[in-house]
């Protein structure tokens, strides 16, 4: 089953998500269906605050696909590679991190927007699986921004509270004032953006 998605600035997406102590089978359904919904909207990963469900629950499959959608493991790095995908995962603690990176997220509770966040390299997470075992997730890559990004929206954070304050008030002004971009605005936007960072690398004159 589909399920709706919350967006900025729905207040839903501040509560902060309540520990699971078992994995009951409501719980079980409303991952798969967060996973349907996830792969619907061809997100890599989702969280269940999203959905409107205020509890620590994430799924995530970040595994790059090709044109036909099948799975292409080449591009991921050895650790990511030994961790099942898709993932469910209940309750997750980072328990060690070490070094810094960059990427530019984007999140389906803030469609269109995409923008560079600052994540720790590797992490170590300690959570509970969909069977209710413990479980210790040991990457770096993509899943571990990934999984750092879902985290954020259990304690009701999301990437954009983590830009610059200039960057992030201009972004959360520009939704609560004008609502989303339609896809062609958002690639206009994109474009001119382009240009612009173009006139700052050359200078007129
Ligand atoms: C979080 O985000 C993430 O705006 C998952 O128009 C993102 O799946 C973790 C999406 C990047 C690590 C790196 C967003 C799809 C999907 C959009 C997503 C959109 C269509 C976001
Ligand atoms: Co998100």
């Amino acid at each position: 089953m589909i399920l709706e998605i919350l967006t900025y600035p729905d207040p839903r997406l501040r509560k902060k998500g309540v520990v699971v102590e078992t994995v009951t089978p409501e719980l079980a359904k409303l991952a798969q269906d967060m996973l349907e919904t996830m792969y619907d909207s061809e997100g890599i990963g989702l969280a269940a605050p999203q959905v409107g469900h205020s509890v620590r629950l994430l799924v995530i499959d970040t595994r790059p696909r090709d044109e036909q959608g099948n799975v292409d493991t080449s591009g991921m790095t050895e650790l990511e590679q030994q961790i099942p995908q898709p993932l469910i995962v209940f309750n997750p603690k980072i328990v060690k991190s070490s070094g810094r990176t960059t990427y530019e997220e984007g999140c389906l509770s803030v469609p269109t927007f995409f923008e560079d966040v600052d994540r720790f390299d590797y992490i170590e997470v300690e959570a509970m699986n969909e069977k209710g075992e413990k479980i210790l997730l040991k990457t770096d890559g993509l899943l571990a921004i990934c999984i750092q990004h879902e985290m954020d929206h259990l304690d009701g954070k999301l990437f954009i509270d983590r830009l610059s304050p200039v960057k992030s008030g201009r972004i959360k002004k520009r939704i609560e004032k004008q609502g989303y971009p339609t896809p062609e605005e958002a690639r206009e936007e994109r474009a001119r953006r382009k240009t612009d960072r173009t006139k700052q690398e050359e200078p007129a004159g």
